[in-house]
């Protein structure tokens, strides 16, 4: 089933120069970059890009983080990109993530691990509201 995900590069992986080297993960798999920029979240975005965590005692941290450099967001498409997307960023902490996956790969922590994607539909369509808006 052909259809989109967004996924976007933290402050991390900006900074330690992984842009090329993830987006050509994504390109080799065989997905079209439909929309690609580099952005600085504000703090509002962040918290509307983040709302379901606002409850959570790490929430301040992950505004913080995110907004503290340029990021680079992109829309991929192709079949089954959000599952399969996931799967090549691997779990939330880093330190946990599989070999082979992004942040097994290159990430160092759980408030920075390296790239953010949609976890479904619904998170998608609301995501790429607040990114590409
Ligand atoms: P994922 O990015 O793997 O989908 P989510 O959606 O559960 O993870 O969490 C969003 C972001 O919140 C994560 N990428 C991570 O930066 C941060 N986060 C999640 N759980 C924790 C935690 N226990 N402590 C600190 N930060 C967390």
């Amino acid at each position: 089933m052909t259809q989109q995900s967004l996924f976007i590069i933290k402050p991390d992986g900006v900074e330690r120069k992984l842009v090329g080297n993830i987006i050509a993960r994504f390109e080799k798999k065989g997905f079209k970059i439909v929309k690609l920029k580099m952005l600085t979240f504000t703090k509002e975005m962040a918290e509307e890009f983040y709302l379901e965590h606002k409850s959570k005692p790490f929430f301040a941290e992950l505004v913080s983080f995110i907004i503290s450099g340029k990021v680079v967001a992109a829309v991929i498409e192709g079949n089954n990109v959000i599952s399969t997307t996931r799967e090549m960023v691997g779990t939330t902490k880093s330190f946990e993530a599989a070999p082979g996956s992004i942040r097994g790969d290159y990430g160092l922590g759980v408030t920075n691990n390296i790239i953010h994607a949609s976890d479904s539909t619904e998170s998608f369509e609301r995501e790429v509201n607040i990114v590409f808006k």
